[in-house]
């Protein structure tokens, strides 16, 4: 029988990859085709990104990928291009981790209250939601001369196809989509004089969204026709389609530069408690709710690396698991860690105002942060268990987390129930499937998930006891 073979461009925040999937009726393999660096680069105006040297990455991996059947791309949300009324980009994309939206949201609520606001987007609470970047722009030249929004995946597809589309689980993130209606929440951008006329059409996972540009075939080499086709084009939502589950009753927690915790609805949960404990309802594949946290996640390891000069994480690693767990921790949910520089100081920082010891060493901080990340982990299930009325019997973890075997560990037994972690390109393999759907193989998202659970290298861990240590380490983070 046929197997056919997709390119899923998947680009998070510090690298880019085009992996190739080989998809059959009862097989599925991923091989990276290319990798690239995705530096955010600091200019006089603020913290851009480099959307030209990420799509040099993409036509490269396209070329070094050779003929595929299709093409998806997913990528990090919020953040987008301009389009001038000539369709050429107007600067470089804003990073999500700018300070430009530092006090936006106040001014925001002002004009419409964050509990409508959550009631009528179900949006989470954070600075840089598109609708706040929006807000933090105006009046800018930038803006005033833009036709036409992107979000970053709608740009590169752009690019590459020369139509414009907005994907659905991705404009979920921007704060201007009703949950209930999965369309555009046309009271909130009236409100706050947001031009909806800037996005383009609506596209959902599976649309074709147009065919490589001749241009296009002749620089990567590729005989064409090559279509393109929408998938979950928030990372988060193509992940989220790749978890291996059954029947069970599920959390997931989608990690890597963040961590994504939470489970899988079918209608949003828009209660003023939900609000409160700053849960999600981004959307996700066939009218499913993504309800979740956004936790900090390996970001907080990733920056105190960065910040030590890249020694090897391996052996850091190892250190860290012989630390005694737990003796200080910090909220890793706090925007207040979301700006880069400085991490290690910040860390210590944070244990220190809390009255907690102060981690010295590498393997100290490293441990610091992990015993954190498993404790937000812990909270952020146990909330959308109580906030959604829903109880589940295991944890999955997808992403580059589940390299960290201590990670997973620690966030067993943090939760307390088996964690089940794997596959680790998950955002890769729910954008390959969801295109291999639209070509007619593999059926739904449950049988999606079949096909994952029976090819994909799973790892459980079984929680290890100690819960009640985990449950003081909560209260005391709470200030019980
Ligand atoms: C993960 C992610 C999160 C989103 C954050 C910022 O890569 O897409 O889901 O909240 O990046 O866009």
């Amino acid at each position: 029988t046929a197997v056919t073979s997709y390119a899923a461009v998947d680009l998070g925040a510090s690298s880019g990859r085009v992996m190739v999937g080989r998809v059959g009726p009862d097989s599925l393999e991923l091989a990276e085709a290319h990798r690239f660096p995705n530096r955010p680069v600091r200019v006089p105006e603020g913290l851009r990104w480099d959307v030209l040297g990420l799509y040099a990455g993409v036509l490269d991996g396209l070329r070094a990928a050779g003929a595929v059947d299709s093409v998806g791309i997913d990528s990090w949300a919020v953040d987008y291009g301009l389009l001038d009324a000539d369709g050429a980009l107007l600067g470089n994309p804003v990073h999500y981790r700018d300070r430009r939206t530092d006090g936006i949201a106040e001014k925001v609520w002002a004009t419409l209250p964050a509990g409508e606001l959550y009631a009528a987007t179900g949006l989470q609470y954070a600075p840089f939601n598109t609708l706040y970047q929006l807000t933090a722009a105006r009046g800018s030249a930038q803006l005033a001369a833009a036709e036409r929004l992107l979000l970053i995946p709608d740009l590169l597809t752009y690019w590459l196809t020369g139509r414009q589309g907005t994907e659905l689980t991705n404009a979920s993130t921007t704060q201007l989509i009703d949950p209930g209606t999965r369309d555009w929440a046309y009271g909130v951008a009236e409100r706050l004089g947001i031009d909806l006329s800037l996005f383009a059409p609506l596209r959902r996972p599976g649309d074709a969204a147009g065919m490589l540009r001749p241009e296009v075939l002749e620089e990567t080499g590729l005989t064409g026709p090559v279509p393109v086709t929408a998938v979950g084009s928030h990372d988060t939502a193509s992940a989220v389609a790749a978890v291996p589950a059954g029947r069970e009753r599920f959390a997931y927690i989608c990690t890597g530069t963040w961590s994504l915790a939470g489970l899988e609805l079918d209608a949003p949960v828009l209660t003023e408690e939900s609000r409160a404990a700053n849960f999600t309802n981004e959307l996700g594949l066939d009218g499913t709710v993504r309800y979740l946290r956004n936790i900090m996640g390996l970001w907080l390891l990733q920056e105190c690396v960065r910040a030590w000069g890249a020694p090897d994480l391996g052996a850091l690693l190892l250190e860290a698991g012989k630390v005694p767990a737990l003796r200080s921790v910090v909220d890793a949910g706090d925007a207040a860690f979301l700006a880069p520089g400085r991490m290690p100081e910040r860390i210590a920082e944070a244990c220190r105002d809390s009255g907690q010891p102060v981690p010295a060493t590498r393997a100290e901080i490293t441990r610091c942060i992990l015993d954190s990340l498993a404790l937000a982990h812990r909270k952020a299930v146990e909330d959308a268990q109580r906030l959604a009325g829903r109880s589940v019997d295991v944890v999955h973890i997808v992403g580059g987390g589940t390299r960290n075997a201590l990670l997973c560990q620690l966030t067993a037994d943090a939760c307390g129930l088996p964690v089940v972690s794997g596959p680790t390109e998950a955002a890769a393999l729910g954008n390959v499937l969801v295109q291999a759907r639209a070509h007619g193989l593999v059926g739904d998202l449950a049988g999606m998930r079949r096909l994952l659970t029976r090819t994909q290298l799973l790892t459980r861990y079984e929680p290890r006891g100690g819960t009640r240590r985990w449950q003081a380490a909560q209260a005391r983070l709470a200030g019980d």
